[in-house]
């Protein structure tokens, strides 16, 4: 096997992409800002270099190992070194860390605080920069910015947006917007994910706190909320627990201690998206080939992006609204009539792993006589605020059940927080074998995975194979949809979630790694497993709400345009 010697000690590696994973590997956390192993390498930040045993230093990001290499992480000239940049960026950087959103989460913050830095050499050259709050779900604050990078490689090459870049040179150069508009003026898809990779509080996900917490504290509100699939498979991290626990029952507590009135699951909303989408799906099949498949409409990341980059697609996309939406309009209805005998007013709150959510809740759209549907979404780290902020010991809390009426819901409805879910959840529906053993076969459909693009085959009918595709992260979606306009590949249904993975990596999640990614996938399967519901028409919730409320209501409740 090939090998580096890593500080007098042996590491084999074989495909390791470079120096650092290797490094990590033997058990040294190398201090790095720019290095973040989904993106392309930049090797800006110059924090994760080593000696070789010659005494050049290096950068072990941007170079591949070499067999029998000797390199060391800890000599007096990598700590002298380590210690300059780390001085320099903070000086050149706002240092009111008891007042930043990240405190607590920083990266420049904790490898400060980990070289043990007490003073800087350097005069601040602190600017105070105009903040961007134009976005309905990111902020970006330029003076604490480190030049990174890994935003602008996200945004690029993951998400094909390219809303920001780096502008200006030298000294004065920033990330920012072209021709320094504000970041709502671009194509910016509000999908967050640059926020999700920012070590700084330079780009953090806008925070809606401050309101919720004054409806909760306001008597003559009655604040209902409504928890997103993927949140509950994320949130016991901040907590010390497992990625992936499913922690639903312990929101619910922590939820009513908090002061919400009454507590639902967003599964519920996704139950009714599949009852209205497969409804779509069938209809397109049997009106037989088209071009284009039918594209879902559940992520908001996505419908910006349709709407900014392909509108000849929009034709294509459900008229679904997503299931926030769904749930949101259901609840108000649902509330109207009490509301005005006990002279209060439903305030709507979602809890979502996603930025995009919040410019979804304040679209044109979502509104009905001005009002929208959904009054406010926070995230899950919003959420991780609210409960340490009050002091609830979430470890300890005991879990509870979400209130009535909307109390039962799929475990179809709840993997529709991972990519793929909302098509195995649409196949559950439409398939006409129900039996156990048909389950298991969805189950191994190829829908499952962390893959950007998955590609499946379902036969549903004797002669009719439906074609499905399924894809996580824009860029990869931009490759599937040049395919479909060639003609060189054919979709009946297709699934698109901007953020790669699906929600469960959305950027109102607590930072994760790959690991933590997978672990929270699989915590969505098995929340379906234990589920004794598993499709959508079987939730009993369904019959009462299609015979009740949404009677002649559907369209008018369920369903959006956005083909403006
Ligand atoms: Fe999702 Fe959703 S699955 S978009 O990722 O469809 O945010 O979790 O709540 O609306 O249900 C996010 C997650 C949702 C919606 C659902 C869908
Ligand atoms: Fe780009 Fe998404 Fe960030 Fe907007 S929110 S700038 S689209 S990465």
């Amino acid at each position: 096997a090939k090998y580096m010697i890593i500080d007098g000690n042996r590491v084999e590696f074989n495909d390791e992409p470079n120096i650092l994973a290797l490094v990590r590997k033997a058990g040294i956390d190398l201090p790095t800002f720019c290095y973040y192993s989904d993106l392309s390498i930049y090797g800006a930040c110059r924090m994760c270099v080593v000696e070789d045993q010659w005494g050049g230093i290096i950068a072990s990001c941007s170079t591949p190992p070499k067999d029998k290499m000797e390199v060391k992480t800890n000599t007096p000239k990598l700590h002298q070194h380590r210690k300059m940049i780390l001085e320099l960026l903070l000086a050149a950087h706002c240092r009111d860390c008891t007042v930043c959103d990240k405190n607590g989460k920083c990266r420049l913050q904790e490898l400060a605080h980990r070289f043990g830095i007490k003073s800087v050499r350097f005069e601040n050259k602190t600017e105070e920069m105009e903040l961007d709050t134009s976005s309905a779900s990111i902020i970006r604050d330029p003076g604490k910015c480190i030049l990174c990078g890994d935003c602008v490689r996200m945004c690029n090459e993951i998400q094909n947006v390219g809303a920001i870049d780096f502008a200006h040179r030298g000294a004065k150069m920033i990330v920012s917007p072209a021709f320094n508009k504000k970041i709502a003026e671009t194509n910016c898809v509000n999908c967050g994910q640059c926020a999700a990779v920012c070590p700084t509080a330079a780009i953090t996900v806008k925070s809606d706190l401050k309101d919720v917490w004054k409806a909760i504290y306001n008597p003559k509100k009655r604040v209902v909320v409504q928890v997103a699939p993927a949140v509950r498979v994320a949130l016991g991290e901040e907590f010390h627990m497992k990625a992936g626990e499913n922690v639903i029952g312990k929101i619910v507590a922590a939820l009513r201690r908090l002061g919400f009135d009454a507590i639902f699951d967003t599964s519920v909303g996704a139950d009714l998206t599949i009852m209205e989408e497969s409804k779509e799906l069938l209809k397109k099949l049997e009106a037989g080939e088209n071009k284009y498949p039918l594209f879902t409409s559940c992520c908001p990341g996505w419908i910006r992006y349709a709407e900014t980059k392909h509108k000849e697609l929009l034709p294509y996309i459900s008229t679904c609204k997503s299931p926030m939406e769904m749930f949101g309009a259901v609840i108000k209805e649902h509330f109207k009539g009490l509301d005005s005998t006990e002279g209060v007013e439903t305030v709507s709150v979602a809890i979502m792993p996603c930025s995009a959510k919040k410019y979804e809740a304040s679209r044109e759209e979502f509104k009905r006589n001005d009002i929208p549907d959904v009054d406010y979404v926070i995230t899950t780290i919003e959420l991780v605020k609210m409960i340490k902020e009050i002091g609830i010991q979430f470890e300890e809390i005991e879990p509870e059940a979400p209130d009535m009426p909307f109390s039962l819901y799929s475990g179809a409805g709840v993997i529709f927080g991972v990519t793929g879910g909302v098509t195995e959840a649409a196949v559950r529906r439409v398939v006409a074998d129900k039996s156990p053993k048909a389950l298991k076969d969805i189950e191994f459909l190829g829908l499952r995975g962390m893959e950007g693009v998955k590609v499946c085959e379902l036969q549903v009918e004797e002669n009719s194979i439906v074609r499905i595709g399924v894809v996580s992260g824009l860029a990869n979606a931009e490759a599937l949809i040049e395919k479909i306009e060639s003609g060189e590949e054919h979709f009946d249904f297709v699934e698109v979630m901007a953020c790669p993975g699906g929600c469960i990596a959305g950027a109102g999640q607590p930072f994760s790694h790959k690991e933590e990614k997978n672990a929270r996938a699989l915590g969505m399967y098995k929340a379906d497993k234990v589920s004794q519901i598993k499709r959508c028409e079987e939730n009993p919730l369904m019959l009462s709400l299609y015979n009740g409320m949404l009677k002649h209501r559907t369209h008018e409740l369920l369903h959006v345009s956005y083909r403006k």
